[in-house]
């Protein structure tokens, strides 16, 4: 089909024929072409290809290549680009609403992620229509696990370490642990190994596995702390620009890359466990001492979350909460 069109412009057919709505979205995400959230956002962009006949297609910029990180909202927001990826938390600066999913223990399975999902989607669907946003699908990471040189008995054994971390609440935590943060995009944790810039991290296995973690850690722990997620969003007026076909195949492609998504973290969380124990890094249940010990900080967390949140944020929680059992 694709190649067909390609073939139909190249004849040199003039522009008028061409269909009203032809467009190509850059799409930048900040995260590598082998992590899963890349991937089944290259599925979701030949979803919608095939939808609409070729008429709206992505190009997709992994790796922060296109814009960096912490400038990817900003970017659609502005209309750089119609359409992009992030970290959700990473917004918690705006809004606590936004960082909830990455406070410790506070949603610590699949399960729980949905349902805090569940909770936060039409509070940030708020938040971010008032930025001339819209959300079309948010996906979980695996859960957060603990990567260290040599086994950490206690939250004690974190002291001095310095801690790669890439939001505010993994920077405040570590410094609760009394380690010293670092921020590392994801592209450039190995070098940041490498040069001894950091020398441990909370992060997925699929981030571990994907990073050849084993070339400079020895050991991992599934801590559990939290299941984050990311974000992908369209600008509203790029989204209004489409006719009614194409708005229904993007949000049916969007549909589908959120349920395909989570099945992958779901399946990722198992497998790349597996690949970092392969691989020879020791895969160790973490002590009671040093689970409560995390979860003293999580505590201590919550509380001046709770002290920022506003009354909507607040209530997403109580949602979640409630929302069990
Ligand atoms: N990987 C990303 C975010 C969370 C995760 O599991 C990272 O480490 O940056």
């Amino acid at each position: 089909m694709i190649s067909t069109r390609i073939a139909f412009f190249a004849a040199g057919v003039s522009a008028a024929t061409a269909p009203a709505f032809a467009e190509t979205w850059d799409f930048p995400t900040p995260y590598g072409d082998g992590i899963f959230h890349t991937e089944n956002i290259k599925q979701f962009a030949e979803d919608v290809s095939e939808a609409t006949d070729g008429e709206l297609e992505f190009t997709v910029h992994s790796a922060g290549s296109l814009f960096p990180h912490a400038e990817i909202k900003g970017a659609v927001r502005s209309m750089q680009v119609p359409i992009g990826e992030f970290f959700l938390s990473r917004l918690s600066n705006e809004d606590a609403a936004y960082g909830l999913d990455s406070q410790p223990f506070v949603a610590t399975s699949f399960e729980e992620a949905r349902r805090l999902w569940e909770a936060q989607e039409p509070v940030i669907t708020e938040l971010l229509a008032k930025e001339g946003l819209m959300p079309l699908y948010s996906v979980a990471w695996p859960a957060q696990g603990l990567y260290t040189n040599g086994e950490i008995a206690t939250v004690d054994d974190l002291n001095g370490l310095r801690f790669r971390a890439y939001n505010a609440q993994l920077e405040e935590f570590a410094q609760l642990a009394g380690a010293a943060p670092v921020q590392v995009e994801e592209p450039d944790i190995p070098q940041a190994f490498s040069t001894g810039q950091v020398e441990a991290m909370i992060t997925s296995p699929s981030t571990g596995a994907n990073a050849n973690a084993w070339d400079f850690l020895t050991h991992y722990s599934p801590i559990n702390a939290w299941v984050p997620k990311n974000l992908v969003v369209v600008n509203q007026r790029a989204f209004d620009r489409l006719s009614d076909e194409q708005q229904q195949a993007l949000l049916e492609a969007a549909e589908a890359a959120e349920t395909r998504g989570w099945e992958m973290a779901e399946a990722e969380a198992e497998e790349m466990t597996q690949v970092l124990a392969d691989n020879g890094i020791t895969v160790y249940e973490p002590s009671e001492d040093l689970l409560n010990g995390l979860q003293e900080i999580g505590d201590e967390m919550l509380e001046s979350w709770n002290q920022t949140a506003s009354d909507e944020a607040k209530e997403i929680l109580n949602t979640y909460q409630n929302s069990g059992s």
